[in-house]
Formats: C-alpha cells, structure tokens, sequence
C-alpha cells in the first residue's frame, strides 16, 4: 500500500508539472480564464487516473520518465476536473467542499463554474492531439485515443453515468441498475486510463483487452469504495461532504449490501482485476499495488 501512495506521489508531482507547462499562467491573457482553470486543476487531487495510465504503461514496457503518458493523464485529470466541477453544482450535488476546499461555484459563482468546466473538455483534446503531434504518435494511435477518452466521458460513460444517477434520486435501484450506473459514471473513465496507457506503450490487442479488464473492474471498485467512504467517513477525512449520499436518498452499494458486504465486494474485484493481468502474462506491478489502494483508500 505505501508503494502505491509513493506511486501516486512520484506520478502527481510529474502530472503536475506537465499541466503547469500545459496551463498559461494567471498573468497571460484572458486572466479570468486561466486563473479558473488553475483553481480547479491543481487542487490537489489524488491524480489516481494518471497513475492509471503511467501503470499500464510500465506494465506493457514503457519506462516512468517518458513524455507521453504524462500528456495522456493531463487530459484525463482535466476531462475528470470537468466532471468535478459540474458535479458540485447547485443543480447536481449542491456541495460547498472539493479536494478540501470550498468548490469553485462557491469561489467564484455558479455560472462561472459551468464556463469553466465546459472549457476544460475541449482543452484536454486539445492537450492529447497537440501531445499525439509532438510526440510523433501515429494517426491511428491518436485517434483510438481520442475515442476511448471521449466515449469513456460520454452517454456510454460518465455523462451517460451521472445522467442515470441523478435520474435515480429518491428511487431505489437494485444491483443491477447500480452497477450500471457505477461503471458509467465513474467506471468508463478509469478503464479508459488503462487502455489510453497500453496504447501509449503501443501494446498488443490481447493486452489492451487485459488492460480493459482490469480497469473495468477496478472502476466498479472504485466507486464502491467511495460509497463506503461517504457512509464511513468524516468531511475532514474526506476534503468533500460526507454523508452525501443517504441525505439525498441516493442508491449506494453500502444501501444495497452494507458496509462490510461492500467493502468485500470491492475487494473481490481489486483480486479480479489483478486476475485477468495474470492470466494474459501482463507484469501486474504497480497496477496490483493501485487496485488494492483504491479499495483501501482513507480518501
Ligand atoms: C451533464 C449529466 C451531466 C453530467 C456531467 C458531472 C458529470 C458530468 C459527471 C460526474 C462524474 C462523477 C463526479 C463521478 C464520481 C467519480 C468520483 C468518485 C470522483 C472522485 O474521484 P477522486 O476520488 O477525486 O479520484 P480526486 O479529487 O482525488 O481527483
């Protein structure tokens, strides 16, 4: 587990250097804009996607300090800032608190808050094709890219996934329709991480497939484990509102199995995960030490 805190660590600190070379700086011109996206983007987040993409990327070969899976996870880190943003707002989850800080509707005000993270969408294809093109990435390899992050944060995605979740408010939804609604709004972008780092490392489609596998399942995982934290935790722990979800009736899987059922499920998906890179010959490594964080996180 302290190898995947270190992990995430040595990753974030990269990450952030690549969005800072990629953001301009609050003085260049629009200020308004560029001030914004910085407010957002380096709140301090986990960063749990980039460490994704720079796993599966050591597991198909690729060595940490190369350029292109840094670029792939500062378009992942926007596209998922984007969700953040919107989903904090008054007409979604309505919260004061994000990465421990107030969240920016409340920093700045609502309307700003949706210009700015609509903005961040086009700015992280933006910042993979601009990465694709210096780095001499193919064509094709760009545009699966390009595919997998974008479908990944659509209607078979997040949107789709978040557009089913609130939806669902005040209804029950049994296993089934929960899992679904999981693995779209927060499952498709954290398996897209892993098939966006294979295809950086230009992997095989039987290893893509693996790749796919795992973050399927460490995807559902994760969320699980947030549902577990939001019942468990305090706002402190956190640096978001816990107890969101039973005060706004939301379907969890701590609703559905119970804490402790949850928490093993998620555990069992983390060995699953780890399963299929096993059997496909895949070096689970990092990715192993990541799937087992995710399901043991404090936050
Ligand atoms: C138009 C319906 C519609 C939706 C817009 C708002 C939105 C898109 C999607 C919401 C997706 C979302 C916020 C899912 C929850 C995923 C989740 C558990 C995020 C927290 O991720 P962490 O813990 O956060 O990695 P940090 O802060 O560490 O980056």
């Amino acid at each position: 587990m302290s190898d995947a805190r270190e992990y995430l660590k040595r990753v974030s600190e990269t990450v952030d250097a690549t969005l800072e070379q990629l953001l301009p700086s609050e003085a260049s011109y629009p200020h308004s804009i560029h001030k914004l996206m910085r407010y957002s983007t380096f709140a301090g987040g986990k960063r749990v996607r980039p460490s994704l993409i720079m796993a599966a990327y050591e597991a198909c070969g690729g060595s940490f300090g190369d350029e292109k899976p840094r670029f792939a996870g500062a378009a992942f880190e926007m596209l998922h800032t984007f969700s953040l943003i919107h989903d904090d707002l008054p007409c979604m989850d309505n919260d004061d608190l994000r990465r421990g800080r107030p969240t920016t509707h409340r920093v700045f005000d609502v309307p700003t808050a949706t210009r700015v993270g609509f903005l961040l969408v086009p700015v992280a294809g933006m910042v993979l094709a601009q990465a694709a093109r210096d780095l001499a990435l193919s064509e094709e390899v760009l545009g699966r890219m390009a595919s997998e992050l974008f479908t990944a944060g659509g209607i078979e995605g997040m949107v789709g996934g978040q557009w089913l979740d609130l939806e669902a408010e005040g209804r029950s939804l049994d296993r089934d329709e929960l899992v679904r609604v999981h693995r779209g709004k927060t499952g498709a972008l954290i398996r897209a991480t892993c098939i966006l780092g294979g295809l950086a490392a230009e992997a095989s489609p039987a290893v893509l497939e693996a790749l796919g596998a795992y973050g399927r399942d460490v995807g559902l995982a994760f969320q699980i484990a947030d549902d577990v934290l939001d019942a468990t935790s305090t706002s402190e722990q956190l640096g978001k509102s816990a107890g969101k979800d039973a005060a706004s009736r939301k379907s969890t899987y701590v609703g559905v199995l119970g804490v402790e059922a949850a928490r093993e499920e998620a555990a069992v998906l983390a060995a699953q995960a780890v399963d299929h890179l096993e059997s496909a010959g895949v070096p689970s490594g990092a990715l192993a030490s990541l799937a087992g964080y995710i399901v043991s996180r404090q936050s």
